[in-house]
């Protein structure tokens, strides 16, 4: 009995061993991948990173990534509705609000649960933008997203279909800066599950507006620290100098 334990702990030990190896080599894979994919993003753009891909419409004047009109969502029985928006990229559309340069004519949009979309994506810039859509299920789109992308003063047009559950989505260009300066959007699917910070107009942003006075937290903490001790240091000095 007592031998049969300490096989199975030892049979568990090489167990963990093992499964340790495995996840550092999943880390080592994850950090390639990352590695790989920042590097293709920095050598030739999203066009270059993506091509590779399936389910892929592209040509000069842009491209749709995993259009989906037919394929149906696992949990939706039927398409409960179908909806067309026109979603405008512009600087023009960062007007109305504080520090923002990019932005669309429109940073939400509601849908039902299960209905399918037909965006007109329309560029009035000179350069190009995206309209792209995360957190979709990955066993219809590729990265759990749909994306579209319109070279300066053109237009794309792409289809896609939501799950039946309240969430909301992010949409946002991915082009280096954009979304930090306004191309920041939430496709709400049902009631959603909560408002995404920082999209213009809409909601508050994340960060703390940086002042003049503000220091981040830790430095605070080593100046009270730096306080406390010196006053410890020099307290029984004063004292002894007042007798
Ligand atoms: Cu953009």
């Amino acid at each position: 009995m007592i031998d049969l334990v300490a096989i199975r702990s030892g049979r568990g030990g090489l167990n963990l061993a093992s499964s340790a190896g495995l996840s550092l080599r999943g880390l080592l894979l994850v950090g390639l991948l990352i590695g790989g994919h920042a590097f293709a993003e920095e050598k030739g753009g999203m066009a270059m990173d993506h091509s590779m891909q399936g389910g892929m419409v592209m040509d000069a004047t842009g491209m749709v990534m995993n259009a989906n009109s037919e394929r149906l969502p696992e949990d939706c029985e039927k398409i409960s509705r179908d909806y067309e928006f026109t979603v405008i990229a512009g600087t023009k559309y960062a007007e109305p609000f504080a520090d923002t340069m990019f932005g669309f004519n429109q940073h939400e949009w509601k849908v039902e649960p299960c209905s399918r979309i037909t965006v007109t994506f329309k560029n009035e810039d000179q350069v190009r933008h995206q309209w792209m859509v995360h957190g979709l299920p990955k066993y219809i789109y590729d990265q759990g997203m749909f994306h579209m992308e319109a070279a300066g003063g053109h237009t794309q047009v792409g289809t896609f279909i939501v799950p039946s559950d309240d969430r909301t989505y992010l949409a946002h260009c991915d082009i280096a800066q954009h979304m930090e300066k306004g191309m920041k959007a939430q496709l709400v699917v049902g009631r959603g599950d909560g408002d995404l910070w920082s999209i213009p107009g809409l909601t508050a942003k994340f960060e703390r507006p940086p002042t003049a006075t503000f220091l981040p937290r830790w430095i605070w903490l080593g100046l009270l620290l730096v306080g406390f001790i010196s006053a410890a240091y020099l307290w029984p000095r004063l004292i002894k100098r007042g007798r």
